[in-house]
């Protein structure tokens, strides 16, 4: 098994210097809502240094890699953002022996969401919104409803980026959109 330290020195030399200053960034901010929520604040940390090891891998790869294996193709009709969730899951399995199956769903679903999402997949994937290095419009709203909502927070994240896709005439990949809905219909 790899340490956190070679854990991070893999996925850091994997990626430019920014990205890698966004990944710390949705560390800290995802331990932080772990502590506030009642989240697993260990698998938070996790989750984050492990979401977005694939970002910037040839899209023709991570294409190859979710075909090869038997991943979500129905992915592979949609923007290709989508992809790299699906195959740094994958990744963290098969060449970093990451064993913990929450911790994995919460890197799989970190930018689509789906139904039923776990209070890890919601930290993560809120955090990703939040860490201290995001910028775009409506973030500060979204950083204020995380501090008292969870949900909130994540339905203002959902939309903000279903806004973004319909302003761009872009496709919508579904489960986002019934992501958003089930945590409407489902909030507490
Ligand atoms: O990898 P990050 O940039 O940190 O963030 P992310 O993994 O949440 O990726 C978000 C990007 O994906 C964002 O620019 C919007 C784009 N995207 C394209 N189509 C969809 C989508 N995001 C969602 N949630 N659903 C889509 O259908
Ligand atoms: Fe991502
Ligand atoms: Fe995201
Ligand atoms: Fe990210």
């Amino acid at each position: 098994g790899y340490t956190r330290e070679e854990l991070m020195a893999a996925i850091s030399a994997g990626m430019p210097a920014k990205r890698w200053q966004h990944v710390e960034g949705v560390m800290e901010s995802a331990v932080i809502l772990a502590k506030r929520y009642g989240g697993d604040p260990e698998k938070a940390d996790l989750a984050a240094l492990l979401h977005d090891l694939a970002k910037f891998w040839p899209i023709d790869e991570q294409e190859a890699i979710i075909r090869d294996n038997d991943l979500n193709t129905e992915l592979l009709a949609y923007d290709k953002q989508l992809l790299h969730a699906e195959v740094g899951a994958f990744i963290a399995r098969w060449d970093y022996g990451v064993g913990d199956q929450e911790v994995l769903d919460a890197v799989r679903y970190h930018t689509s969401g789906r139904i039923g999402m776990t209070l890890l997949d919601k930290i993560v994937c809120l955090a990703d919104y939040i860490e201290p290095g995001r910028n775009f419009p409506g973030v500060e709203r979204i950083r204020e409803l995380a501090e008292t909502s969870l949900d909130d927070a994540l339905i203002a994240g959902f939309d903000s980026t279903i806004s973004f896709l319909l302003e761009k005439h872009k496709v919508i990949f579904p489960m986002t959109v019934l992501a958003r809905n089930d945590l409407i219909q489902n909030k507490t």
